[in-house]
């Protein structure tokens, strides 16, 4: 079962409790003052979409480079960079992490930018996870 299908779940039980009037001032109402009942707000949605930010493959990026952007933009230590260069190498494509839109679009920039500003065509693009 889903988070969000648990987190409904919880607001209907809590809105189906009963109305017990309990420490009212005249036995009658809820403690509120003027017999308002007052209904919590429904929780908010708290997870937001996550994003997949993807390197692509082509065949004139550096290998060197591509883990240096790995590094420096995903915060990869060199092995683990070297792991998802040669994935993308063999693969086409791979996922260099998982984020929150604006960090990924964010990513995507800059790692567009800085291989625009060093002469080479290796491209980074993001997708809903
Ligand atoms: N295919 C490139 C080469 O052979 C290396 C490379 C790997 C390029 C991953 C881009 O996202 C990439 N030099």
């Amino acid at each position: 079962m889903s988070r969000l299908t648990l987190d409904r779940q919880r607001v209907a039980v809590h809105l189906a409790a009963p109305y017990n009037g309990g420490g009212g001032e005249d036995g009658n109402e809820t403690g509120t003052g003027a017999g308002t009942a007052v209904q919590e707000a429904l929780p908010k949605q708290k997870r937001p979409p996550l994003y997949r930010v993807i390197l692509l493959n082509d065949d004139f990026t550096p290998m060197d480079f591509v883990v240096e952007v790995l590094m420096r933009f995903f915060a990869m230590s060199e092995e683990k960079a070297t792991q998802i260069m040669l994935h993308v190498h063999s693969r086409g494509v791979g996922v260099c992490g998982v984020f929150t839109r604006d960090i990924a679009e964010t990513k995507v920039q800059q790692v567009n930018e800085y291989s625009r500003s060093h002469q080479h065509p290796l491209l980074c693009t993001m997708e809903e996870a």
